[in-house]
């Protein structure tokens, strides 16, 4: 590996009663990275994940407030490192797959490396269930953003130090990877994807998803995400829609002014008026939104540059 002697690397474990797998999750990535730090965050684990990854010679810190969200929002916040790794902890995904991972980010040349179970080269376990909400969630991000990433849901991903101290997260639960992906193609960050395989989960061992809930906030986030991102071509979709929808009792009604110079049907002159009215103000909010959010981005980035401009005049003077 081309790591610098400085490089540190972390590999931040979040976990929600996972006591059957931890340990062996971190000896596996003890075997591949000796020198890495490895942090398991227990998130009011009911059964043992904490002692077991203590004795298996983990960090372990606890955090109170329930979400996967949480975690890694505080995991982000707490451990300083060159290099980050992030993986479930129920073994589900390959440790000997963790060079491939970081490869990118230590040569520079990535921010954000996803592990991706549904990469064309990946042979995964996956529920038909999972999968279809991951392919659907894919089909609604690629379009709407114009990305072309295979996974979004993967919990297997290494990031730069850039991404894990600038990026700002909001979300609490499951809805986390979706909004790092997001935040990450927004921001220009370079994310790439590397094929892994995705084994079962062992016996006994519990998914802590659930379809139904975990689906619609994930869907919650991506129109969110959608809105504040791209408010001029999701209010201007609105928009388009009602004043499309004001020209059915519209046509009606110009057709029978054309016809006898007289409008008789008010009602339908009204509800045509109205339909246009507020799709062209949904439209125009979408305007006023596209650019205060341009006006965000540029601040954005030169706040970037700025906290760069004082690392790296901080690292020459050391
Ligand atoms: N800390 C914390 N970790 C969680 C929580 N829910 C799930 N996790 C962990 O997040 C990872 C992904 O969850 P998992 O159930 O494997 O989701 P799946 O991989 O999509 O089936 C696992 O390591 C879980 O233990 C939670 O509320 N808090
Ligand atoms: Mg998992």
């Amino acid at each position: 590996m081309t790591n610098s002697p400085r490089s540190t690397i972390a590999i931040l474990i979040p976990c929600y009663n996972e006591g059957k797998t931890v340990a062996g999750v971190i000896n596996g990535f003890r075997l591949q990275l000796p020198d890495a730090d490895i942090y398991v965050y227990d998130n009011n684990s009911t059964d043992n994940t904490a002692e077991e990854a203590r004795r298996a010679g983990a960090t372990v810190r606890s955090e109170k407030r329930q979400g996967k969200g949480n975690v890694v929002r505080s995991m982000f916040r707490e451990v300083d490192a060159d290099v980050y790794v992030m993986v479930d902890g129920d073994g589900t995904y390959p440790a000997d797959r963790v060079y491939e991972l970081i490869k990118p980010i230590v040569a520079g040349d990535a921010d954000m490396v996803i592990g991706s179970r549904l990469h064309t080269l990946s042979d995964s376990h996956f529920k038909p269930l999972n999968r279809i909400g991951n392919s659907l969630f894919l089909f609604l991000l690629n379009s709407i953003f114009r990305v072309n990433i295979t996974d979004l849901l993967s919990g297997y991903r290494a990031f730069s130090r850039r991404v894990v101290k600038s990026l700002p997260i909001i979300s609490r639960g499951f809805e986390i990877e979706t909004e790092l992906t997001v935040k990450c193609l927004e921001r220009n960050y370079r994310v790439v994807e590397v094929p892994i395989n995705l084994s079962p989960r062992p016996k006994g061992s519990k998914s802590k998803i659930k379809i139904f809930r975990d689906g619609f906030l994930i869907f919650n986030t991506i129109f969110a995400l959608f809105r504040d991102y791209k408010p001029l071509t999701a209010f201007g979709l609105v928009g388009l829609i009602l004043v499309v929808s004001g020209f059915i009792p519209g046509i009606v009604v110009i057709k029978e002014f054309i016809a006898t110079g007289y409008i008789n049907r008010i009602p339908s002159a009204i509800l045509a008026v109205g339909l246009v009215l507020s799709g062209l103000l949904v439209a125009f909010i979408g305007l006023v939104l596209h650019t205060i959010a341009r006006r965000f981005q540029e601040l954005d980035c030169q706040l970037q540059n700025l906290i760069e401009k004082i690392h790296q005049s901080d690292d020459e003077s050391l």
